[in-house]
């Protein structure tokens, strides 16, 4: 079936082909990735945009020495498969299956472990650098470096810090900006619209004369170079609308050309790859390439689920029954709107996550009141504290993992001024399968030492609701926090927080579950409630009672009712959170009860959080139970608590 593929275990085997031969390989690298994205799910419309593009520049660098660096990296799948790793697309992202991000651990030919946008032109700058202080002697430095930024991250504050500092490299760094004129969604801003201006105007013709113009005056190197990167750019000029962007920052600009043309491709990067500075190739290529599903909703196919595919048509696969499909994203993409019907002062605004972030039918409903700001979070949240400050209430939705972007933003902008600002902070917790790059382990370990910031976090349907509701009333900085993952059932709902299903108050927790037997009390935070009720529910079924406590906020943290139950009759307290232990609810806890301490009053405390490692790829279920954040984990802990309270007691006796 894959004919030349299976000959392709390395790019050494890559260099063995011709052209029309890399023609062939490409639509079979599309059909692999098909097939493997269709059985595990991954990013597919990003991926089948760059095979040719990736082909070329195996076929012409040498990424054994050469450096190859991916931005955000989700679109690395043709450059794992050409470089030894078919195997493990069995399993694409998966426990013992591929990783789906660049990961030296994996390979040589990775760099970064990398998830986040932007980052590849300031590293690229970085290893440039380096490589430049290694040898003095231009002609000797052999190893290249390619940074590969698609158009959306490019126009990332950290991409044009890179960018800015692009002079100091004095030798070889290609640029390859791939333009397929989408971020997940269409990409946002000037930069977008400048570039959507370019493409529009262009014709296959023209890409195709530009190719041709590149070639006809490299490659050169050394003292020619100028006069030829000069007499390209008025070629380019008088053809095309130029490149000012890219021009007015010194930096000598090739393109637009076409991206799936390997051939060309081949062509041109033979002849830049001699340029002894540092240059931009503008690359087009189409999201979805190949697939017509993806090429018609890219949005939708930038990150699928598995599917069945049949010929063009397909069918999603999906493990969960249909009743239980409520996430809670989708529980806050409803409520939010429900609230901006009732409340016009209610503002929203994403970096490049409107789907992700369930903001799609906010949208929708009020055009006027939602900004997508592209892939900027430290800019979203200054743009939200300015319309704050303006008498509107922002709602900000960022992942955890890229809310760490804006530290310094939420603390000056927003925290030390007292604003009203909510942060939406999806992706709280694990997240499965992105791994690593794209856990929330850390938002309340940062966010907690600032002053004036309130951290909620709702375990459930209805407690995700009230916290909204809270929020906007609170007249200070409020951080939701909530995962990746769906709401507990309507029951639990129902039976657990129903009793208790009250609004908010600032530094409040409720009692879930307490009986006059109780002989250890669970502190849970957020959506790990579920877990303490069901390690309750073991525990009671042998005849061990123990209170569950929904502690609701981090900060404040609701201290009285800690010093109560370190003054009742349990032995200790278990707290549990989906989130790393240093830094996060349990540390807050310790923190609490030290200061008890003082006053004489003592009590054995378990923290069960995630340790301080990096936790790869998984589902989240695997990664919360490695992580002893599970019921069965939970009801061990107060045990083994127990047993050891019995025989401090008996060794007293
Ligand atoms: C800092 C950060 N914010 C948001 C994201 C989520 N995200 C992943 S891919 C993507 C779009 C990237 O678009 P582009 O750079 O044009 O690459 P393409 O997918 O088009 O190849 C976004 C917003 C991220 N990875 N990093």
């Amino acid at each position: 079936m894959y004919e030349l593929l299976e000959q392709i275990n390395s790019p050494d085997d890559l260099k063995k082909l011709s052209i029309v031969q890399l023609k062939v390989l490409a639509e079979e690298v599309r059909e692999f990735i098909l097939g493997s994205v269709s059985k595990a799910g991954g990013h597919l419309a990003s991926n089948l945009g760059v095979v040719e593009l990736t082909l070329a520049l195996h076929y012409v660098f040498d990424f054994k020495n050469d450096k190859l660096l991916w931005d955000v990296g989700h679109q690395c799948y043709a450059h794992k498969i050409i470089t030894g790793r078919k195997q493990g697309f069995n399993k694409l992202r998966q426990a013992d299956g591929i990783s789906g991000f660049p990961n030296p651990a994996e390979s040589l030919y990775d760099q970064f472990s990398v998830g986040h946008a932007g980052t590849s032109i300031a590293t690229a700058v970085g290893m440039a650098l380096g490589e430049q202080l290694k040898t003095e002697d231009k002609s000797q430095s052999i190893n290249r470096i390619v940074a590969l930024v698609g158009d959306a991250s490019i126009v990332n504050g950290v991409s044009f810090e890179g960018l800015n500092n692009l002079g100091l490299v004095k030798r070889q760094l290609l640029i390859l900006l791939n333009d397929n004129s989408m971020a997940i969604d269409v990409t946002q801003g000037a930069v977008a619209k400048y570039f959507s201006r370019v493409r529009l105007s262009q014709t296959y013709e023209d890409l195709r004369k530009t190719s041709k113009n590149i070639l006809d005056h490299l490659p050169v190197i050394g003292k020619g170079v100028d006069h030829a990167v000069e007499r390209i750019k008025k070629t380019i000029r008088m053809a095309l609308p130029p490149s000012q962007l890219f021009e007015s920052l010194n930096i000598p600009y090739f393109g637009p050309v076409d991206g799936h043309d390997v051939g060309a491709l081949v062509h041109l990067l033979r002849a830049l790859v001699h340029l002894d500075r540092p240059a931009i190739l503008h690359v087009y290529t189409k999201k979805g390439k190949g697939f017509s599903p993806a090429e018609e909703d890219r949005r939708a196919f930038h990150s699928t689920g598995p599917f069945k595919k049949n010929g063009d048509t397909i069918e999603p696969v999906s493990t969960v029954p249909e009743r239980r499909k409520r996430t809670f994203t989708s529980v806050f993409g409803e409520h939010i709107v429900t609230l901006a019907q009732e409340d016009d002062k209610i503002v929203a605004i994403t970096s490049a996550m409107c789907d992700g972030t369930g903001l799609g039918e906010f949208r929708k409903n009020f055009s006027k009141r939602f900004y997508d700001v592209g892939i900027a979070e430290s800019a979203a949240v200054d743009i939200a504290a300015g319309l704050s400050k303006s008498g509107f209430k922002p709602v900000v939705c960022i992942y955890s993992t890229f809310l760490q972007r804006c530290y310094d933003q939420i603390f000056q902008e927003v925290a030390l001024q007292n604003l009203p600002v909510i942060f939406c902070v999806d992706r709280s917790g694990f997240v499965g399968s992105d791994g690593p790059t794209h856990h929330g382990m850390m938002d309340i370990g940062f966010l907690r030492m600032m002053p004036n910031i309130v951290l909620v976090a709702p375990a459930s349907e209805i407690e995700l609701k009230l916290a909204l509701e809270f929020a906007l009333r609170e007249n200070k900085p409020v951080v939701i926090r909530y995962p990746k993952d769906l709401v507990p059932s309507k029951e639990f709902d129902a039976d657990v927080i129903g009793t208790c299903g009250k609004p908010f108050e600032a530094g409040k927790s409720v009692v879930v579950r307490e009986h006059k037997d109780s002989v250890i009390t669970i502190v849970a935070y957020g959506c790990i409630l579920i877990e303490a009720v069901e390690a309750a529910k073991l525990l009671a079924k042998e005849g061990i009672e123990v209170d569950v406590i929904n502690a609701r906020f981090a900060a404040p943290l609701d201290e009285s009712r800690l010093i109560d139950i370190l003054r009742g009759g349990s032995k200790g307290i278990i707290t549990v959170e989906d989130h790393r232990v240093a830094c996060g609810f349990g540390s807050a806890v310790l923190e609490t009860v030290a200061g008890a301490l003082t006053k004489g009053i003592s009590k054995p405390i378990a923290v069960l959080g995630s340790s301080k490692s990096f936790i790869k790829h998984n589902s989240r279920d695997a990664q919360l139970m490695q992580s002893g954040v599970n019921a069965d984990n939970i009801a061990k802990t107060a045990k083994q608590m127990l047993n050891k309270s019995r025989s401090r007691k008996g060794s007293k006796s």
